[in-house]
């Protein structure tokens, strides 16, 4: 008998249902990420063609998480035909924030090698704060004080500290939160030093442009953001990285958009938004699904509804 996905949902509101369970777990969540991050790395970079889903900001509508998870089964995602990839922003504004974070978390655990958490600016507190940040109080209206604000320090330590960056398929895509970084643009020799600085291990400023960019249609390469974290990045930057770094295609989140998608930069840049209802205007969300097997798949996304839209 084979499962739709939606079942980690049920998984997850058992395990917040107790403090002691959701404690439990998320040492294991723990040890799940750093193991994903010591296979894979800040930037993983994947060589299969298969079918890929891309899902944008959730920030805690469980009811559009949901709508996306009851497509898939889990044979998929057992036989590595399909790889899931989520772009951040689980939490904050949502009204079940929690319930979110910890169904994808325990997907995760499932299917380590197929299933990839990103992290989103809202995940990225240790770099910067986002506003609003409702998470912890969530944690504390749920768990009282004291036992609210440990489980924020564990869910720092244990998971936000532990998402990966982005996921990078030569010839194919590049997919991370917010955007392209201007800091190393022209001078980084690799997608690595691009995205994470030259040093080899993550420079903060380069992350907050990875988490908090967007993109604008310029000429110019970087513009200041009204956001007050990151920049906006211009033609110049998509040119230079879909050219150097072989990209057909960046895949982000981060923006919400009226049709829950939009393109930028000659159809190169592609926002997700999976999120719908207030207090965001779009009507639709929308997630992405590409079979990188099949030829052309980056040309007409649209018409091949590769984008899936979520209606409300
Ligand atoms: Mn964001």
């Amino acid at each position: 008998m084979s499962m739709d996905l939606g079942k980690y949902v049920d998984k997850a509101l058992n395990v917040i249902s107790s403090p002691g369970s959701l404690k439990s777990r998320l040492e294991d969540y723990g040890r799940v990420l750093s193991g994903s991050m010591t296979k894979y790395g800040e930037v993983v970079v994947f060589k299969d063609d298969a079918r890929y889903v891309f899902v944008g900001d959730v920030h805690g509508s469980l009811e559009d998480l949901r709508a996306v998870l009851g497509r898939y089964r889990e044979e998929d995602l057992r036989d590595d035909r399909l790889r899931m990839v989520f772009l951040g922003d689980y939490i904050d504004r949502g009204d079940n924030q929690l319930e979110v974070l910890t169904t994808l978390l325990e997907l995760k655990s499932d299917y380590p090698d197929s299933v990839f958490l990103l992290k989103g600016n809202h995940e990225g507190v240790d770099v910067v704060v986002p506003s609003p940040h409702d998470f912890p109080e969530e944690l504390v209206a749920r768990y009282l004080i004291s036992e609210g604000l440990k489980m924020y320090e564990l869910f720092i330590n244990e998971v936000f500290k532990r998402l990966h960056l982005a996921v990078y398929f030569r010839d194919r895509f590049l997919a991370l939160h917010g955007g392209l970084p201007t800091s190393t643009l022209y001078k980084a020799q690799s997608i690595r030093e691009y995205l994470l600085g030259s040093s080899g291990e993550a420079v903060p400023d380069v992350v907050i442009e990875v988490l908090w960019n967007d993109p604008i249609e310029s000429s110019e390469e970087a513009q200041e953001s009204p956001r007050g974290a990151g920049m906006l990045f211009g033609r110049p930057v998509t040119d230079w990285v879909t050219r150097t770094f072989d990209v057909r295609l960046v895949i982000r989140g981060h923006e919400p958009c009226a049709r829950g998608y939009k393109f930028n930069h000659g159809g190169r840049v592609l926002t997700i938004f999976s999120r719908t209802g207030p207090p965001y205007y779009n009507t639709t969300g929308a997630f992405l699904e590409i079979d990188t097997s099949s030829r052309n798949w980056y040309r007409s996304l649209g018409e091949a509804q590769a984008i899936r839209l979520l209606r409300r």
